[in-house]
């Protein structure tokens, strides 16, 4: 065989048959969807590569080279709650040492230091705080809106939704659309955690069901929010749980378009449980083999989702470029202030500078793209201007 075209085709073939996923390469190059069997087996096979191989081809497919950043801040308002899930480093009681809320002043002085960093994106989550007024909410989004008008804001975990709706006796649409009236414009995909019961009623018992979480997003799609979709993994699930939880988001999305909503899901982001200070720590860390494959399997089962995130803050940088070679077409992002995860012992407090997640990103082989909130392409990072960039120091963000 001399045609170096055939010979890779043969020896690729030759690697996917050794895997026993011959029906699934088979189904990814007819673009036929996978099924829950298939999710099964992907997750159960020992054969990364091929996993990896096959999450790629659905990668190149929808994205070419292009891998998008965003420059973000993320902002909690406050780590008061009253939940306490197993998992969770973050949250403290009304009165509780560490315990705090912003002002509306100090929210203003964290966009300000966001805008000095060329910020596009607000990511907003708060614990769960029982006795601030609901206009807390509102004033926030305003304050943000009339400290810089051009920063998108994706704010609001389902779960906080939810919880606004029943403390504050008002119905989800109600309190989504007097937050989007003060300037909501996306929401981010916290607090999906796992949709099986079984694993809710162990970790997160107080949170909203599986169901409550969809019925807040497909409400968002119906008046016209992006929204994402996260997984927590690495703690007490099963393989059929994390399958079950792509499905359900599948099958929403599907239901969305079919009803003509205007929003939809954007994109997907695994986040591997972190162990410190927190009621879960006795666990085993999962290993880094998992955590590729908990990129590579939702790329492939979820076909109608348009984006797969690495997020380094929880598998780490070089991971995450690793991750641009498994199915994930993005690395969030710069971040600047980070309190959930690294209050569970993550290094990442401080973000990252724009300048090295470009970095990270082109030496990973793939084509750095800025995006704002909703997607819209900022900016293609070609090569020559990327060494240029590169050459200047990593510098330290702004942050006074
Ligand atoms: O809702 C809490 C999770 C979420 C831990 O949509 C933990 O673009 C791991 O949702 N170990 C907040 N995870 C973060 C989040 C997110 C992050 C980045 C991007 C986007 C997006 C969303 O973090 C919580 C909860 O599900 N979480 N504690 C922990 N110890």
């Amino acid at each position: 065989m001399s045609n170096p075209a055939l010979l890779n085709h043969h020896l690729i073939l030759t690697m996917v048959r050794q895997s026993g996923l011959e029906d699934i390469y088979q189904k990814v190059m007819d673009h036929e969807r996978l099924s829950f069997d298939d999710g099964m087996r992907l997750y159960e096979t020992r054969d990364l590569t091929t996993v990896g191989y096959l999450a790629n081809i659905v990668r190149e497919r929808l994205h070419g080279d292009r891998s998008f950043f965003v420059r973000n801040r993320q902002l909690n308002p406050t780590n008061i709650c009253e939940y306490s899930c197993m998992f969770c480093s973050f949250y403290r009681r009304e009165g509780e040492e560490g315990g705090y809320t912003m002002t509306m002043e100090e929210i203003a002085k964290r966009v300000q230091d966001g805008m000095k960093n060329g910020i596009q994106e607000i990511h907003i989550t708060s614990g769960l705080h029982p006795t601030l007024p609901f206009s807390y909410y509102t004033d926030m989004l305003r304050t943000i809106k009339e400290t810089a008008p051009h920063i998108h804001i994706k704010g609001f975990t389902a779960v906080e939704i939810e919880y606004y709706a029943h403390h504050y006796t008002m119905t989800i649409r109600e309190v989504l659309s007097q937050l989007m009236a003060a300037g909501l414009e996306a929401m981010p995909g916290g607090g999906a955690e796992i949709f099986a019961d079984r694993v809710r009623k162990k970790i997160c018992d107080e949170k909203s069901t599986a169901e409550g979480w969809l019925a807040v997003h497909a409400m968002a799609h119906e008046l016209g929010l992006l929204t994402n979709a996260t997984m927590l993994y690495g703690h007490i699930e099963r393989y059929e749980e994390r399958v079950d939880h792509l499905m359900k988001l599948r099958n929403l999305q599907d239901a969305g378009k079919a009803k003509g909503a205007k929003g939809s899901f954007n994109t997907f982001i695994p986040l591997k449980y972190q162990h410190e200070n927190n009621r879960l720590k006795n666990l085993p860390e999962v290993s880094a083999f998992e955590d590729l494959k908990m990129i590579a399997v939702p790329r492939l089962l979820l076909d109608n989702f348009p984006t797969i995130k690495a997020y380094w803050v929880v598998i780490g940088k070089r991971l995450a470029q690793m991750a641009l070679s498994y199915g994930a077409n993005e690395i969030e992002g710069t971040i600047l202030e980070e309190r959930i995860m690294s209050m569970a012992g993550t290094d990442s407090a401080h973000g990252m500078t724009e300048r090295e997640l470009i970095k990270l990103i082109k030496d990973a082989g793939r084509k750095p793209v800025e995006r704002d909130a909703l997607y819209h392409v900022l900016k293609t990072y070609e090569d020559g201007e990327l060494d240029q960039l590169i050459d200047k120091n990593l510098s330290l963000p702004v942050l006074n």
